[in-house]
């Protein structure tokens, strides 16, 4: 919520005096600048980020005798003294939240229909946006009716995939590219059509007998899932597809980490080996080489996005070692704003190849599929495998854009 209120909030200003819980101790100061962004900074310098606008006008200033003088906006701020309100004031501040709420909604709705805000303030879905952080792509279910014009021909869809979580700017565009003029189920049928073409998904890992040694890396945070998936691979490959299969562990901060691994080692007859640093993942890998094998999964140790220092740790392990390729595992009940942070901070420091969606029995509907499509249309990261329990080796799948794109505009809970 923004911390400066506009002049409109006079009236919940007024209401909030008639409390008498609200004493009205507030400090006053008129600011003069060029811009009212520049005011804005002044005041928040002056006054702090508590200031609220009172009153805004038009004054002429500087000049001689009349002459030069210049267009000057003047904005009077006012901010309460006594801190010790903020109880008595809470009525009056959620008040105020609410206006503010119902503010930015009717002003969203006004810049969607006015047609100021082009489609193309957003990237394109495949394209990379590089910072990787929170920005607007990231939606919010709930902010529906206001990315939702109202000359929308498509708004049942519109809304469908906004509930679905996708991101606004990017529904917007996705309705844009339907043709017009179409009924609402052939609209439909492109629409989905349109979903499986953006939807990003991985060439499958394919192990060709004798081939290349092929090295799968597992990333994420704490507890999504990685080891998990890393036996239900090594299962799938050297039990199905009767591959050889060797698995690394990188995970020795978790007492219990190499043990888990070398259980499901044990049971699948898949040599297990530990790596405390670079240099023995380096001598391992090459061991495994010259054992023959065709595939190894290494696995690490889960890393909190908001932690630069180890996150930057386990990119470290990857630079420089050309045939590992990265997988990146988020679980699919991850909020949209969630979902963004780690992708985003895990994008920028080791530029994962793919991207598993893990614990998909866990989430509650096909909002997930949703939010991954944004996920994608920010960074360009396709979809590798999807794990749907915690049954080794059962519960891992290679995802189908077209039942993901039928999923997304179904409201079934999965
Ligand atoms: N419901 C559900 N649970 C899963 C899935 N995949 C893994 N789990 C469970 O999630 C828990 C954590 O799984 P791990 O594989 O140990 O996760 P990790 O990412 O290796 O965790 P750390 O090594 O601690 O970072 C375990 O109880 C797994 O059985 C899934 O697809 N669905
Ligand atoms: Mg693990």
């Amino acid at each position: 919520m923004p911390n400066m209120l506009f002049a409109s909030q006079r009236s919940a200003l007024a209401d909030a005096r008639q409390d008498r819980r609200v004493k009205p101790a507030m400090r006053v100061k008129s600011i003069t600048g060029t811009t009212i962004s520049q005011c804005l900074l002044q005041a928040k310098i002056e006054l702090g980020s508590d200031a609220v606008i009172l009153s805004k006008r038009t004054v002429r200033k500087g000049g001689f005798f009349g002459l030069g003088a210049k267009n000057m906006i003047e904005v009077t701020f006012g901010v309460t003294d006594d801190t010790a309100q903020s109880d008595a004031n809470a009525g009056y501040i959620q008040k105020l939240e609410t206006q503010i709420a119902t503010l930015s909604t009717s002003v969203q709705a006004l810049i969607d229909s006015s047609g100021k805000r082009k489609g193309n303030d957003y990237p394109p879905v495949g394209a990379v946006e590089p910072d990787g952080m929170t920005g607007d792509l990231v939606s919010r279910r709930g902010r529906g009716k206001a990315a939702e014009a109202p000359s929308d021909p498509y708004a049942g869809l519109s809304r469908q995939l906004l509930e679905a979580d996708i991101a606004a700017p990017l529904v917007r565009q996705l309705i844009s590219e339907i043709p017009p003029g179409l009924t609402t189920a052939t609209a439909t049928s492109e629409l989905r059509t349109l979903l499986s073409q953006k939807l990003l998904i991985a060439n499958r890992v394919e192990i060709q007998p004798g081939g290349k040694l092929r090295v799968l890396a597992f990333v994420g945070t704490t507890g999504v899932g990685k080891t998990t998936t890393i036996a239900k691979l090594a299962a799938q490959y050297s039990l199905v597809e009767r591959r050889k299969v060797g698995v690394i562990t990188m995970d020795t901060q978790r007492i219990a980490a190499a043990q888990q691994l070398q259980t499901y080692g044990d049971i699948l007859r898949v040599p297990v080996k530990i790596a405390h640093d670079k240099s023995e993942m380096v001598t391992q890998l090459s061991e495994f080489a010259r054992q023959g094998m065709e595939l190894v999964l290494l696995d690490t140790a889960g890393r909190s996005p908001n932690d630069m220092l180890p996150l930057s740790e386990t990119a470290d392990l990857f630079d420089g070692v050309g045939v590992v390729q990265k997988f990146l595992a988020v679980p699919a009940t991850l909020s949209p704003r969630d979902m963004d942070n780690v992708v985003g901070r895990f994008y920028n420091t080791l530029a994962p190849d793919a991207l598993i969606l893990t614990k998909l029995d866990e989430a509650t509907d096909s909002a997930c599929f949703g939010k991954l499509l944004t996920m994608q249309a920010k960074y360009g990261i396709p979809l590798a495998y999807v794990t749907t329990g915690q049954k080794v080796p059962d519960d891992i799948a290679f995802p189908d854009s077209h039942a993901i794109a039928a999923r997304i505009l179904s409201t079934a809970i999965l």
